[in-house]
């Protein structure tokens, strides 16, 4: 991205993937903001010079327009889309002082004259998940960068300095782990987080979206399972118009939707809209009635997961799907006869894990047929199954990070790492600082093997959340993980971040997301 201000215009061009910069001349000097240099800036831009030139806004002149020779012009959906939402953002509260366009003052911005010079012709597309694709993404990222650069005064009035930003994301995947099975959270809450995402420079869904407790997710090919699995077969579940308006929503905002059917294990509310699915337990020599992981023996498991799998390649449109394969219990497994006769005679002896890696390498193979590629837990690479090259290690454990972190790219495996980043996890005090201070690349590995670390997540698992306090408990905490992700890898200034990361808290707030306080503190526009 790219821009520049002359007189009375801003530019900002989002070229190729080289950053933003916004720069003028030729106005009165006012002071800039006490605090952080950089005002309230979240993520830190790359490269960041404020000028002390100050030009006001109104909402009565101000504009936000396509620059002449900009490639996506006014049929570009998701660009004028996004010039709206800034607007509303930026003015938002004030009313409107005319229906006529008044004429600017000198020293007043009119126009944010917005020019891509990408290459890319398919402006109404999904948002990609290779990082030439990403470039995309860099539309919102630049106008929330400018929308964050605007302040207001004791009177409300709205100014910008004369800027120059370059910017670029350090990591190409940054996500948010959301739990749909362990409490339902209404489309509203979604939308919101998707939104204060945006704010924060995230740019993929992570969307945990079936699990042991409910099987929220409305199959057009398997109605039965939320029919019988969710909490509520009606209120209680996404049908594939909300899963369309979730995507479509995030598509808005440079956002990806990766959806995670996680399985063997976690699948306890897949059985009971599917008979045979899940392995009977055994006490003794008979079924005491419990289930178990999916049964990995029978035809009918893949029959199934082919069929399912293949709806949900049509259903989300990422080139991505995310598969599980966490925390399998295999106690159900050891007490059920006819899975140890079936190991017996497949040579798989007493191997569990083995038995493990044959169903995922069957259900990756499903998955490479729908033309998608695999994300995985830790677990599935650490059992030593053979994945396919462009298959994608989520590592979660907390202990022996650095050494699975290593194993995973010294293997040639992208990783994308969620370990310190449990956001469900809560205590006493300002434990943001604690997801800020940690560093994807703290592992020894060479640079090849760092450039295999395409990005984190924050996970915010849904045992103690709902739709009443989740969005407070996610932002800023997560804030703290977007800055990590997205900054130079040297932008680590506690202070510095405390400062403007209360000044970004508060207009999340004001722009309605319930952001919870970093401190003692106060905002000058608190949550209504
Ligand atoms: N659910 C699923 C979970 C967790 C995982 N998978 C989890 C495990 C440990 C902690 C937090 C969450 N609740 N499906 C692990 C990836 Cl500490």
């Amino acid at each position: 991205m790219l821009a520049g201000l002359n007189f009375a215009t801003l530019l900002l061009s989002v070229a190729v993937c080289q950053g933003s910069q916004y720069k003028d001349i030729n106005s009165e000097t006012v002071s800039v903001d006490q605090g952080s240099t950089y005002g309230s800036l979240w993520p830190l831009p790359q490269q960041v010079s404020l000028s002390e030139v100050s030009f006001k806004l109104s909402s009565s002149s101000f504009r936000v327009v396509d620059a002449e020779g900009s490639s996506a012009g006014p049929s570009c959906n998701i660009l004028q889309n996004a010039y709206r939402r800034y607007y509303e953002y930026l003015f938002g509260n004030a009313r409107k002082t005319g229906h006529f366009k008044r004429k600017a003052a000198r020293s007043e911005l009119s126009e944010l004259q917005v020019s891509i010079t990408s290459g890319d012709s398919d402006c109404d597309g999904y948002p990609g998940a290779t990082s030439d694709e990403s470039c995309d993404q860099m539309y919102f990222t630049g106008l929330e960068t400018f929308s964050q650069l605007v302040y207001e005064d004791e009177y409300g009035a709205k100014s910008i300095n004369s800027s120059k930003i370059v910017d670029f994301p350090r990591f190409q995947h940054r996500g948010i782990l959301l739990d749909t099975s362990r409490h339902f959270l209404p489309i509203k809450v979604i939308l919101a987080n998707l939104e204060a995402m945006a704010m924060n420079k995230f740019n993929v869904f992570h969307w945990h979206i079936v699990d042991d407790p409910s099987f929220p997710y409305l199959s057009r090919t398997f109605p039965q399972l939320s029919q019988m699995g969710a909490y509520h077969p009606y209120t209680h579940v996404y049908t594939p118009g909300d899963v369309k308006m979730i995507i479509e929503f995030a598509r808005l905002r440079g956002i990806r939707v990766v959806p995670e059917f996680d399985t063997p294990g976690h699948t306890q509310s897949w059985g009971k809209g599917q008979k045979d699915l899940l392995t009977p337990c055994y006490s003794g020599s008979t079924p005491s009635g419990t289930f178990g992981p999916v049964n990995p023996i029978l035809n009918t498991t893949y029959d199934f997961m082919n069929l399912l799998f293949k709806e949900i390649s049509e259903v989300f449109p990422d080139a991505y799907v995310h598969l599980g394969g966490d925390e399998v219990d295999f106690n159900c497994w050891k007490s059920n006869p006819d899975i140890q006769k079936w190991m017996d005679e497949h040579g798989l002896g007493k191997d569990y894990a083995k038995l493990e890696s044959f169903y995922i390498q069957k259900l990756l193979g499903i998955v490479a047929a729908t033309k998608k590629g695999s994300m995985i837990w830790q677990e599935v690479f650490d059992n030593g199954v053979k994945l396919p090259a462009d298959a994608v290690v989520n590592v979660w454990m907390g202990s022996g990070l650095q050494g699975e972190m290593f194993n995973v790219t010294a293997a040639g495996f992208t990783t994308i790492l969620s370990a310190p980043w449990y956001l469900d996890y809560i205590s006493y005090g300002q434990d943001w600082q604690r997801y800020y201070k940690a560093e994807p690349l703290d592992f020894k590995g060479s640079d090849a093997q760092n450039k295999l670390v395409i990005g984190g997540e924050a996970c915010l698992w849904g045992e103690f959340v709902d739709s009443t306090n989740l969005t407070p408990r996610l932002w800023p905490r997560a804030s703290a993980v977007g800055e990590r992700l997205w900054s130079a890898k040297d932008v680590t200034d506690i202070n510095d971040a405390y400062s403007r990361l209360s000044k970004h808290r508060c207009r999340m707030v004001e722009r309605g997301i319930p952001a919870e306080p970093l401190f003692t503190s106060f905002c000058r526009h608190e949550y209504k």
